[in-house]
């Protein structure tokens, strides 16, 4: 294995665990290697006990499951269960915001933070704005259920897309109905014997996907908003240096802010603060971890630890008194790596406990004593920490700009996006790219993240980045006051003018709905579709099913989706073509997979440049 990370905070740490003996993600990958490669290529089926079937890819027996299905076959219904259970992770995420929304009014520790929102969307429902706010906020979240649901033959949001997308996708069949019904069917689709024609699993595919993005990604980000106010741009920091030694340091992890907010809010109170003071400590300190931290960054610029590959290190540094979960991209491993510190693991959601934790169990109604419950845990803690064990590595917190919602990049540009348009028909702004997704140990952390971004903002792309993606651009300093340096003199001139990064930092996982959102009002504002755009996604570092899910929204969309890691599709040359090649007849929009950041960047801005061309800019 070559280096694992391009970080130093991260190296320091990889160091020390190594010294303690202490087994990590990479340790693990190195100990399951040689992987499965019938799994790599997708070409493994275990959806029945008749099985479980392999294909073999060399041509040889055996070509067929005992139920007859062929590669193609496998390999669509393999890649369809991983984009259902990627859109199922997002919308679930959504489904219980809307869930606190209903509740409005009826509890202490949530209510409405942005009004104006809250009003924008009772309208687009179609909800009479003139009642109470709390009658607003049930009647939304009651339309909203209903958007997961079978009741509807269409999800509400998707017709924020342009005309022309709405007619391709009519023309394919692939409205979103309901978001639930997409997931369900499309895992009814995979069972042996129902969709045998691999064509009609990826068109499935892209429904649920567009349910996920238009669907329950977009309630997710549009309640969270409605719930804890829209971010605005403010300033941070980031890496472990954001850890203290001389406070409690409480880690909040996960994706969902509803336990994370209600952390937040206790950490100001008198008790805790007193309770910290009495216990040797300065006071409370908060870091956030993956899209958790992401979410209180943006909205609160609480100070962020890192990324997902960062969540068992930030443990090893030994001042970690408490890192509390909801639910995704939260390793089991981290309670192995806890149990050698004084580290305490909670788990907060019935839907997500972990054998060796603490289960903390936040509800809507007991959300703010039980904030407190694990404050006070952390303080405990803190008197147990291990001087011996203690290391924060010897970096200076990265300075970064967050907090870019679309309303803020709007009210960046002095209240409309003829700006941005402007700067994108005289080429200052050549393009815009949405960069996005995980870490995965496959490939060198956040090098793949930070080279694209890089070679990006050189050829005046605007870079929107989101989850794991984000924090590896702004530990590398893309987003400090200033990095308008690293632009190309077009991207640079408009990032002075605007004092804003090169590179925007839009949010979590479920906030990629932020930029298909930026994307349908440029796509309106010039009245051209989303695939004319001069615009692309990429996910270099990829790991998790619900990024297939949000590649899949994008490729439906019209975008031109680069991966830097390799999806298990390999194995069937029809689907494989398909994704990377025929697809772009129907949406517009493909798969490219490309492990060199630099070639990527390559790929993306020749698409950009062929889309410009066409608009004849
Ligand atoms: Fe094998 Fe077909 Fe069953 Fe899959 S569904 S395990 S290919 S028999
Ligand atoms: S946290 S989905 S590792 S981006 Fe959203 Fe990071 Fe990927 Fe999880």
């Amino acid at each position: 294995m070559g280096e694992k990370t391009i970080q130093k905070d991260a190296k320091i740490m990889i160091e020390k665990l190594k010294k303690e003996g202490i087994d990590l993600v990479w340790d693990r990958l190195e100990k399951q290697e040689p992987q499965c490669g019938f799994c790599a290529l997708g070409l493994s089926c275990r959806n029945c006990a008749m099985g479980p079937c392999r294909i073999n890819p060399f041509g040889d027996e055996p070509q067929k499951g005992v139920c007859g299905a062929d590669a193609d076959i496998i390999v669509a219904r393999n890649l369809a269960r991983a984009v259902a259970s990627g859109a199922a992770s997002h919308s679930d995420h959504g489904r219980d915001l809307v869930e606190v929304l209903a509740l409005v009014g009826k509890i202490k520790a949530y209510s409405v933070r942005d009004g104006e929102k809250l009003k924008r969307l009772a309208q687009e429902y179609g909800i009479d704005t003139s009642k109470s706010v709390e009658e607003i906020a049930h009647e939304l979240a009651e339309s909203m259920m209903e958007d997961f649901g079978s009741k509807k033959e269409r999800i509400q949001m998707i017709d924020r897309a342009p005309k022309r997308r709405l007619e391709i996708w009519e023309k394919l069949r692939i409205i979103p109905r309901g978001i639930d019904r997409e997931v369900v069917e499309l895992m009814h689709r995979t069972h042996m014997g129902v969709d045998n024609d691999p064509v009609n699993i990826l068109l499935q595919c892209m429904r649920a996907s567009l349910a996920d993005g238009f669907g329950g990604s977009m309630i997710a980000t549009e309640v969270s908003d409605i719930l804890f106010g829209t971010p605005q741009p403010k300033v941070s920091t980031i890496n472990l240096a954001t850890l203290k030694k001389n406070e409690v340091n409480v880690i909040l992890h996960g994706h969902n802010p509803i336990v994370s907010e209600a952390v937040v809010e206790a950490a100001s109170d008198e008790e805790i603060t007193r309770l910290a003071k009495e216990a040797g400590a300065d006071g409370i300190n908060l870091a956030g971890l993956c899209c958790t931290g992401n979410e209180v960054l943006m909205r609160k610029g609480i100070p962020m630890a890192g990324n997902h590959l960062l969540q068992e290190l930030v443990i090893g540094t030994g001042v970690v008194d408490v890192i509390i979960v909801d639910y995704q991209c939260i390793m089991p491993g981290i309670v192995d790596v806890a149990k050698c510190y004084h580290t305490a693991v909670v788990t907060t959601s019935p839907k997500a406990k972990f054998k060796g934790a603490i289960h903390i169990e936040f509800t809507p109604e007991n959300a703010d004593e039980k904030a407190r419950e694990v404050l006070k845990l952390a303080i405990e803690r803190f008197r147990k920490r291990n001087p011996d064990f203690i290391k924060i590595p010897d970096v200076k917190p990265m300075e970064l700009m967050t907090g870019f919602s679309v309303e803020a990049i709007v009210k960046a540009l002095g209240g409309t996006l003829q700006p941005l348009i402007d700067a994108i028909k005289e080429g200052s702004i050549k393009g815009v790219v949405g960069s996005v997704g995980c870490n995965n140990p496959k490939v060198r952390q956040d090098y793949g993240h930070t080279v694209l971004a890089k070679k990006l903002i050189e050829n005046d792309v605007l870079v929107l980045d989101t989850g794991c993606a984000a924090v590896a651009d702004a530990k590398a300093g893309l987003k400090r006051m200033g990095s308008a340096n690293l632009a190309g003199d077009g991207l640079k001139k408009v990032c002075e003018a605007l004092k804003i990064p090169p590179v925007l930092h839009v949010g979590s996982c479920v906030d990629n709905s932020r930029i298909l959102v930026a994307l349908c009002a440029l796509a309106n504002e010039l009245g051209v579709d989303i695939s004319d755009l001069p615009a692309a996604g990429a996910a270099m570092e990829w790991y998790s099913e619900k990024a297939i899910a949000i590649g899949t929204y994008f490729v439906s969309s019209g975008l031109l989706v680069v991966l830097g890691v390799p999806p298990p599709i390999h194995g069937s040359q029809l689907v494989l073509d398909v994704l990377t090649n025929k697809v772009e007849e129907l949406t517009g929009g493909k798969f490219v997979v490309e492990p060199d950041p630099e070639k990527a960047a390559e790929v993306i801005i020749k698409h950009i440049d062929k889309k410009r061309k066409k608009l004849g800019i």
